[in-house]
């Protein structure tokens, strides 16, 4: 018994050391695309912190293919050059309760190639997900957001996809995933988890060792 509670001091102290300061919201994942390569790439499968599946994307660098991203930096068109767009899927899995709120978003833009007004959808694995109307080729980036709450999902998994399947679809950027009534990053990622985990049993075997 005396054990167990000094598991749960131990716990409270590891928690403590991934406690941000008060915010309002707590960001699951950021990202802007700006890391994935130095040069645009066609057909893509590399991204930091996607798997890409279902078609190709292409990896596009500000000004590649005559393509604007949001800034400086990188960006994705989401219809690869396979003829067969693609979906992307975030490699990091979370762990959702149905007493949080989360807002995913996202900047995207029509193909700025003049091709046909392209659809796309992004939502979350096994929950469901947001469907825009079908973007016209010269759609400037516009944020799309997309909340949802009350679900309790171990593992979820972010996606984006289009149907397009001419090689030029949407261009999208800037992904934030993140809790919005989470507090004290009660939702860590599991790889924080992980590490909790770790500081645990280092703990508690120095605990046993005094
Ligand atoms: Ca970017
Ligand atoms: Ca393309
Ligand atoms: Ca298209």
């Amino acid at each position: 018994m005396r054990h167990f509670k000094t598991l749960i001091v131990a716990g409270l102290a590891a928690l403590s050391l991934v406690t941000l300061p008060t915010q309002a919201a707590t960001v699951l994942l950021q990202d802007n695309f700006n890391t994935d390569s130095a040069a645009s790439v066609l057909n893509f499968n590399t991204l930091n912190n996607w798997t890409v599946s279902n078609g190709a994307i292409d990896y596009i660098r500000n000004g590649g293919f005559g393509i604007s991203c949001f800034g400086a930096g990188g960006c994705v068109d989401l219809d690869g050059s396979t003829g067969d767009g693609g979906r992307m899927t975030s490699k990091s899995v979370f762990n959702l309760l149905s007493s949080e709120t989360y807002r995913f978003s996202l900047d995207v833009s029509g193909n700025q190639r003049n091709g046909a007004a392209d659809s796309f959808v992004f939502g979350i694995l096994g929950i469901g997900f947001d469907s825009p109307s079908p973007l016209n080729a010269n759609a400037p980036f516009s944020t799309y957001i997309w909340e949802v709450s009350g679900v309790s999902l171990t593992a979820a998994q972010l996606y984006v996809e289009t149907s397009s399947a001419d090689n030029v679809g949407v261009i999208v950027d800037n992904v934030l995933f993140e809790c919005l009534t989470c507090q004290n990053n009660n939702v860590p990622e599991p790889s924080v988890l992980a590490l909790i985990g770790l500081g645990l049993l280092g703990l508690g075997f120095a605990r046993k060792r005094a």
